[in-house]
């Protein structure tokens, strides 16, 4: 058999998890591969109780491509060897919580986790949704001692994801023919999606949408607040796109992106479109399908989307000072 990979999903009980692990165990992830679940939810019976149920409906799914499942509460044991590790699982922000508070909460989680993922796979990789992601998942990749910074990644691409949407829907075209397009910076309220860069049927996509006011205004604004608009719709956060972002986000990683496309991702800062060193910021991105990956360079970004890129990357500057006690060096 060949080797089995091993997927850890941390609050895995969870409405995320409830849409990612299926996905992951399908066969739609790693194709051919056989997949181990390792997963992991708080210490607490009751969340015990739900991921001991979510897993075994994993199980009656009867997945030719799943061999394992293992469910723990502590994360050493869940990381073990692992060669993804998903890390879902933390505190939702609560009503009126100030964001910085939210950091400071959640903070101490991706400490903890951080040592823990020193036990996985030598190619470990690790995405982190829980937000604020990118600088839970700085506070992680600080505190992992010997796994390289570039094996880290925070998810930005279900923001990449609603932008596509959003602009197939203007230009009356599918989803399929949008490419190019860039989430910059973090996953928050200041991210910046560009579409200067972007292309429609491979042709830029200004010269189809020429709406400039629409692109600047209700598009970037759209893609900005997607996360509350589903809130005030659903009455709970996105669970099921989340998810879905996240398998595209593994299988872009796993995969070679395609010649002349390109994905979002926030990757440890190289420094490249003026981004600062020593954030989590999410970038185009290509992969070379082994594992590594680089940033498209050369894209032309105008004055105006640069003061975008440089707002959402000071917000994250202002997030590590927030959380400055928790980054070892
Ligand atoms: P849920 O509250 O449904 O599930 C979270 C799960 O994590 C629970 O089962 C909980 O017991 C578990 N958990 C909490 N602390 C843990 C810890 N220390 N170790 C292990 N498990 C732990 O939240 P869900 O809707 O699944 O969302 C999870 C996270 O994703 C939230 O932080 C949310 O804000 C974030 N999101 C990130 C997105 C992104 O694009 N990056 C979009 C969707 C979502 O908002």
């Amino acid at each position: 058999m060949t080797t089995p990979i091993r997927v850890a999903v941390t609050g895995a009980a969870g409405q995320i998890g409830y849409s990612l692990l299926f996905r992951l165990a399908s066969g739609e992830t790693f194709g051919n591969r056989p997949v181990i679940l390792q997963l992991l939810d708080l210490p607490i019976a009751e969340a015990q109780k739900k991921l001991e149920g979510v897993a075994m409906e994993v199980a009656d799914c009867g997945f030719k491509s799943l061999v394992g499942i293992e469910c723990y509460d502590d994360p050493k044991k869940a990381f073990a060897n692992a060669n993804w590790a998903l890390l879902v699982g933390s505190k939702p922000r609560g009503p009126g919580m100030a964001r910085a508070d939210l950091i400071r909460e959640n903070g101490p989680i991706f400490v903890g986790q951080g040592n823990a993922l020193e036990g996985g796979a030598s190619d470990l990789r690790v995405l982190v949704v829980g937000n604020p992601c990118n600088t839970n998942c700085l506070i992680a990749a600080a505190n992992a001692g010997s796994v390289p910074k570039e094996r880290f990644f925070a998810m930005t691409r279900l923001d990449e994801n609603r932008a596509v949407a959003q602009l197939a829907a203007k230009a009356g075209v599918t989803n399929a023919d949008i490419t190019n397009v860039t989430v910059f910076g973090n996953h928050s309220e200041s991210m910046y999606p560009d579409f200067e860069n972007a292309r429609i049927k491979g042709k830029p996509l200004t010269s189809v949408i020429t709406d400039a006011a629409w692109l600047q205004g209700d598009f970037v604004a759209a893609v900005q607040n997607r996360g509350k608009a589903i809130i005030a719709a659903r009455g709970a956060s996105s669970a099921a796109s989340a998810a879905s972002a996240a398998i595209d986000h593994v299988k872009d990683l796993e995969n070679v992106t395609p010649k002349g496309e390109w994905f979002s991702a926030a990757i440890w800062s190289d420094g490249s479109y003026d981004a600062p060193k020593g954030i989590y910021t999410s970038l185009p991105v290509i992969s070379d399908g082994k594992g590594g990956y680089s940033v498209v360079q050369g894209l032309e970004l105008s004055d105006w989307a640069k003061g975008k890129v440089k707002a959402t990357n000071d917000e994250l500057l202002a997030e590590r000072e927030v959380v400055k006690d928790l980054l070892k060096h």
